[in-house]
């Protein structure tokens, strides 16, 4: 398949010019606006990019052919629409008289229309030219966003949407990218197209990168679906702290709602020598922390629930402290649907919380509610858990780390 790419001012434009490269049975792969020349990004041209192709061993014209025959092209469709105009200011002129006895139905004959010649002609080529048209027309229609425009394009599109990103967040990025190979004559490769698209996520998440569970937080609250691996992060970071850096934790549960939830957390409270209190209102909580006082850092440990519902939202909200001392964290799963991890989120951004924490990157291999949460919610990933592992399988989130798993390897075109 040979393709080139346009830059014009607009598709009608790109047509004779198509044509006349190509030939005609090229097709257009893809239009799209972009934004050329300007100076520090003002006063850029708008300009459309029109992606032609012709299978490879179609007839292509040769160079002089092709001048010869677009110049033909117009003339012959400026001499069409010339004598159909004429054609049309004079009509031919029929007079039927009523009065006159009804003419006898005569027997069928196949009607002869004596016609010119070159009309014949420029009506053919008009018809040709229309069938162009209606042919490249169809098949932008036929061609879906992500099946359309250079092959690295393509597979940048394809790999971003089996990541699930969000549809939004696709297209701003490879607008973006699009945009940064605009001033390339050649079609972009792979390798480019993924270091520019890895370079604006670097950008897109500059924001949200090296951030961690505030250090003055003494109370942090782990809030989060059911079955997430809450309890488990919380066994995790609390082994991190105290064997990592000697640090005092004390554990508070709330989460009486599930038969042997206490148990769980009495397990790893044991196991790594650590006060835990119970609470089964928000009225129990003074009495809790008057127990942690000496506790340099305290996890609290909440229920599972369907956080889709704002009511539990509301309701786990009545346990957590809000002040400088504290800080919430929610806890998804990347195994999660990113639908229901945006509505989720949704609920829990509304009481403050900024911070996320991602579990069961070990179980998939699909990552693109990380950036959707960051992008769209405007939450903080902290932490990755990749296993079931207490304590090793945690670590903080790495943003470089985090787009090499998103974008993966080049596609080979
Ligand atoms: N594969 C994998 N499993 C994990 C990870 N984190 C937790 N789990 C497992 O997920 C399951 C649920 O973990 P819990 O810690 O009980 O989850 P929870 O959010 O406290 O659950 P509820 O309190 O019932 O809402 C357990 O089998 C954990 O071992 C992880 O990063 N990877
Ligand atoms: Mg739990």
């Amino acid at each position: 398949m040979r393709v080139k790419r346009y830059v014009v001012n607009a598709l009608p434009e790109a047509l004779p010019m198509i044509r006349s490269e190509l030939g005609k049975d090229a097709v257009i792969l893809n239009t799209k606006e972009v934004r050329i020349g300007g100076f520090m990004g003002m006063f850029r041209k708008k300009k459309m990019e029109v992606i032609a192709a012709i299978e490879s061993g179609a007839a292509v014209p040769s160079a002089q052919s092709q001048s010869k025959k677009a110049a033909a092209d117009v003339q012959r469709v400026m001499h069409a629409i010339q004598e159909s105009k004429r054609q049309a200011a004079n009509p031919a002129t029929v007079v039927l008289d009523q009065s006159a006895p009804p003419i006898p139905t005569p027997p069928p004959v196949t009607p002869v229309v004596p016609q010119a010649q070159p009309m014949n002609r420029m009506n053919e080529d008009l018809l040709e030219e229309i069938r162009f048209i209606k042919q490249s027309l169809k098949q932008l229609t036929m061609h879906k966003p992500e099946q359309a425009g250079p092959l690295a394009i393509q597979a940048l599109y394809g790999r971003l949407v089996q990541q699930e990103v969000e549809p939004e967040l696709i297209d701003r990025l490879i607008d973006s990218v699009n945009e940064k190979l605009a001033t390339k004559q050649e079609l972009p490769n792979a390798e480019e197209t993924w270091t520019i698209a890895r370079e604006l996520l670097r950008e897109w998440l500059v924001p949200y990168s090296n951030h961690s569970i505030n250090e003055a937080a003494r109370i942090v609250h782990f809030v989060g679906p059911t079955g997430v691996g809450k309890t488990t992060t919380i066994a995790k970071l609390a082994a991190g702290q105290s064997i990592k850096f000697g640090r005092q934790v004390g554990f508070i549960t709330s989460d009486t709602y599930r038969i042997a939830a206490v148990d769980q957390l009495r397990t790893y409270a044991n196991i790594l020598n650590v006060p835990m209190e119970v609470v089964f209102s928000p009225m129990d909580l003074p009495k809790a922390f008057r127990q942690l006082e000496d506790r340099e850092l305290i996890y609290m440990d909440t229920a599972g629930r369907n956080f889709r519902n704002e009511l539990h939202v509301s309701e786990v909200n009545s346990l957590l402290q809000s002040n400088e001392q504290s800080e919430t964290v929610l806890v998804l799963s990347l195994t999660g649907k990113t639908k229901d991890m945006m509505a989720v989120a949704d609920n829990f951004v509304k009481y403050g919380v900024r911070k996320v924490l991602f579990t069961k990157q070990d179980e998939t291999s699909v990552y693109g509610s990380i950036l959707n949460l960051a992008m769209k919610h405007e939450l903080q990933p902290v932490y990755v858990a990749s296993g079931q592992t207490v304590p090793d399988d945690i670590g903080p989130f790495d943003a470089e780390r985090y787009i090499e798993a998103l974008l993966g390897a080049p596609a080979n075109e």
